[in-house]
């Protein structure tokens, strides 16, 4: 005698709603001088006075500070940077991966600066 089973096995289809979770992002205008890079850490995206260096650039480019302020620049890059200002009032050592370099400018004035490794990466501190 044969007994014929039937596994019936029904497939409830439970489909999800794809629901399209819609974000409003609120955009401020600090959003625009941020890096969109998630290295950015909090530390640094609330010190105003950070150039960071990532991707062969100095972010942000230009910098005004006040006289007596410190800026501190962070290398982001997984290559060497450094940070030498044309009239030699401040050069750094070569940085490595997250090494910052600090300075504090005493004085007002205008502050250009390159990569001495990559001339190509140029930036400014801006003093008054
Ligand atoms: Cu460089």
């Amino acid at each position: 005698m044969q007994t014929f089973v039937s596994h019936l096995r029904p497939f409830v289809a439970r489909l999800t709603p794809s629901r399209g979770v819609a974000i409003a992002m609120l955009l401020g205008p600090i959003a625009g001088a941020m890096l969109a890079f998630g290295a950015v850490s909090a530390e640094e995206t609330k010190d105003a006075n950070v150039v960071t260096i990532d991707n062969f650039t100095f972010t942000a480019p230009e910098l005004t500070v006040a006289v007596g302020t410190t800026v501190k620049w962070i290398n982001h890059d997984d290559i060497p940077h450094n940070v030498i200002n044309k009239e030699n009032a401040f050069r750094s050592k070569a940085l490595d991966t997250d090494d910052s370099y600090s300075f504090t400018f005493a004085s007002a004035g205008t502050y250009a600066y390159f990569c001495g490794l990559h001339p190509q990466m140029q930036g400014k501190i801006i003093v008054k």
